[in-house]
């Protein structure tokens, strides 16, 4: 007889299938792919000490990994525990091992050792774009990191990694023909600390080590605002303050110091520089920038920002896109842009956009993103008073911003991608992304306090079906729980949220 599943498995599978009795595990022949083995054996060990041994395909194993396109869609799997041993059996590559992480939150400890319960469970994600973002320019992470925040995303089948790699306040990633980019414009970040930079060496070994776990990694270069460390290395090719009479009164009211030229910039104020939009030059330099960074990037997307311009005129706003899109674009990528690009009519087809207002669209907001869809593009749906990680989970909360609101568990659980912008059929939305802004973020552990446990919310979002029997609240707040030793085993600093059933 079939139990009812209630399984700590978040994002909850398409299809979880639940006998009677579980399957021992202590100390078991891993058989399949030699890399997925590896990762699956080093992750046992960790999360229970149970040492296992990788054996060739076809030898007699315990756990038996292998790839059948006919197992289902892109990325999904099948698990089954119901036979001998552990069977999963990815569509793809992919697939098996997101089939190895749903193995690991199956892992069940109690007096008589760990064990695995009896299940089928046929699964493969909603959107195909599941992404989280993590800002490396107001706080600079190192590359390990990032490993480690590629680990935590992979681990919720997350499958893109957007890297913000130059703001304000730093530029963060090496440019051969623009040097000083990161020779000046990389020793300083919002954060008191002092900044850093990825050579060309260090991005590549992040981008295999996502690549790896099946995350990709889309660089972002924010353009034309968000450029005041562009001028700290090359003073001619950026103007400012580019804002209003008004939000300089405005910011100053707040208290908020705004960047003096040429000098780094510590502070948190948005939209007051901008590269040159009628020289040259500026064009020479962003089609370097792009070109350098697509040569080291595999993945198919090239972020190209576009946000919070306050004080561009829409004329010249319109005249630098249709420009730089088609500059992305030429570098053989599809260029990704912030929602407000979608306000430019001659944008390059086919650019996708990234949705970050709320999620009941304020002013032109959703007409700017249907636009992308109008061109033959798609959206990344991101509404900051839902998925914008660094937004405080309670109004006292020590870290994070509360601009657009307040964002408890339960508000970042209950939102659907595909309703936020009116009259756009299903297939404009490519997914989800879950931003990590940095301003308040000093480490990977303050972050976690941020992130988890929301970013289950989205990974569950991102992947499982619509309309499943487990696709609520009260389901979400009971499986979410049953993470937490796994995720104190792996390190991480999730906040114990009293809207979460912890046990
Ligand atoms: C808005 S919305 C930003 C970032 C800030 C963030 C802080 C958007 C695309 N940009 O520049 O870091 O708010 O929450």
């Amino acid at each position: 007889m079939a139990l009812p599943d209630s399984l700590p498995l978040v994002p909850h599978p398409a299809d979880v299938r639940r006998e009677e009795g579980v399957i021992p595990l202590d100390g078991a022949r891993i058989s399949g792919d030699a890399v997925v083995a590896g990762q699956l054996r080093d992750a046992l060990v960790a999360r229970t000490g149970i040492r296992s041994q990788i054996v060739g395909e076809g030898a007699d194993a315990e756990i038996v990994l292998s790839v059948d396109p006919a197992a289902g869609a892109a990325e999904g799997y099948v698990l089954d525990t119901l036979g001998d041993g552990i069977r999963i059996t990815g569509a793809d590559a992919a697939g098996l091992f997101y089939g190895t992480r749903t193995l690991l939150q199956l892992l069940q400890e109690s007096d008589a050792g760990w064990a695995v319960p009896r299940v089928r469970i046929e699964d493969a994600p909603r959107f195909a774009y599941r992404g989280m973002m993590l800002d490396v320019a107001r706080h600079f992470f190192g590359v390990e990191d990032v490993k480690t925040y590629i680990d935590r995303a992979a681990d919720l089948k997350f499958n893109h990694l957007h890297l913000h790699l130059t703001d304000d306040q730093g530029w963060r990633l090496e440019i051969d023909s623009w040097p000083l980019l990161t020779e000046r414009a990389a020793g300083s970040d919002t954060t008191g600390g002092e900044g850093g930079f990825f050579t060309k060496d260090q991005y590549r070994e992040i981008l295999a080590y996502a690549a790896e776990r099946h995350v990709t990694v889309v660089p972002e270069i924010d353009l034309p605002g968000h450029t005041h460390a562009v001028g700290i290395a090359y003073p001619d090719l950026v103007e400012e303050p580019w804002l209003s009479e008004q939000s300089i009164a405005e910011q100053a009211a707040l208290g908020i110091p705004l960047p003096v030229h040429g000098e780094y910039y510590r502070g948190a104020a948005v939209g007051h520089s901008s590269v040159r939009i009628h020289e040259e030059r500026t064009y020479d330099f962003i089609s370097d920038v792009l070109r350098e960074v697509a040569e080291l990037t595999p993945g198919p997307y090239l972020h190209i920002g576009g946000d919070e311009c306050l004080g561009t005129p829409a004329a010249d706003f319109a005249q630098f896109f249709e420009r730089v899109t088609r500059i992305a674009a030429d570098t053989g990528k599809t260029p990704i842009a912030w929602h407000e690009a979608g306000a430019v009519a001659g944008m390059a087809e086919g650019t996708i956009g990234q949705y970050w207002g709320s999620v009941e669209p304020k002013g032109s907001h959703a007409e700017e993103a249907a636009h992308f869809v109008e061109r033959g593009g798609a959206l990344i749906m991101s509404p900051s008073d839902r998925a914008y990680l660094d937004m405080k989970p309670t109004p006292d909360f020590p870290l994070g911003l509360v601009w657009a609101g307040i964002v408890p568990v339960r508000a970042a659980y209950e939102w659907e991608p595909t309703a936020v912008v009116p009259g756009l059929p299903a297939e404009a939305i490519l997914g989800i992304e879950a931003p990590l802004w940095t301003e308040t973020v000093t480490s990977i552990a303050a972050g976690d306090t941020l992130v988890f446990p929301r970013i289950a919310a989205h990974a569950e979002t991102a992947w499982s079906p619509k309309d499943g029997a487990e696709r609520t609240w009260d389901s979400f707040r009971t499986r979410v729980a049953g993470l937490a030793p796994a995720w104190e085993a792996s390190g991480i600093e999730f906040s114990r949220s009293e809207e979460i059933a912890w046990a």
